[in-house]
């Protein structure tokens, strides 16, 4: 199994997920000068990370690539049984980590670092939202999050599952970002999540890289 991986970046979830696993996998390391090269386009149609290839299978979006690992592997617990309640819930958390809480952060991210290049920062999208904005957006967004994680420590059945990982991907460029506050039930959760082992193996070249940025 090859994981396609650039330090930082949403590659670092499923690399996360596989560390929790304990599952044998290759690290690919690529950076965007192989991305840009016309085999690569092959394996991610728009030339980002994280692709997995696990036999015939090539498949991209970080939260689909846990999913799938989840699954594939769901006698270890990352993923609820299919036929489980909590399979309804965790799709749910899976879903919203994915298509609700991500997009205010990246747009926070936008705004804080405005040094990114065109490319990833077109500057229509400089003009119209304001870091402000992007903070309200998530908070709003997040309070379901808040309310769930009373008195607990992960999202569904009481384990961490694919549906943390995603969400604390999510969560760690918040809280990197100072989109926090320190009182936030959402610092305990995803400070819980960084102290996990599995996570600091995944994460290694975090703070290096952000300090360049
Ligand atoms: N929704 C996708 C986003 C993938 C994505 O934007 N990856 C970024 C890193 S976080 C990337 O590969 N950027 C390199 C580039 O745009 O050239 C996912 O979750 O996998």
């Amino acid at each position: 199994m090859k994981l396609y991986y650039i330090p930082t970046t949403r590659a670092v979830r499923p690399r996360w997920l596989l560390e929790e696993m304990g599952i044998a996998y290759d690290l690919v390391r690529v950076n965007m000068s192989i991305t840009k090269q016309p085999e690569y386009k092959e394996l991610h149609p728009h030339r980002k990370v994280p692709v997995l290839v696990d036999g015939s299978v090539t498949i991209f979006e970080s939260a689909a690539i846990c999913a799938y690992l989840a699954d594939k592997y769901i006698s270890l617990g990352f993923a609820p049984l299919p036929d489980s309640p909590e399979r309804a819930y965790y799709h749910q958390w899976l879903f919203y980590a994915a298509v609700t809480l991500e997009p205010p952060v990246e747009h926070y991210m936008f705004n804080v670092l405005p040094n990114l290049p065109e490319k990833l920062l077109p500057g229509f999208v400089r003009l119209e939202t304001s870091k402000q904005e992007s903070q309200q957006w998530f908070d709003r967004v997040a309070e379901p999050l808040r309310e769930v994680l009373v008195g607990r420590n992960y999202l569904v059945a009481n384990r961490l599952t694919a549906a943390d990982i995603i969400t604390g991907g999510v969560l760690l460029w918040a809280k990197k970002l100072g989109m926090l506050l320190d009182d936030d039930p959402l610092s305990k959760y995803i400070n819980g999540l960084m102290q996990r082992p599995a996570f600091i193996r995944a994460d290694e070249d975090f703070y290096a890289k952000i300090a360049t940025m």
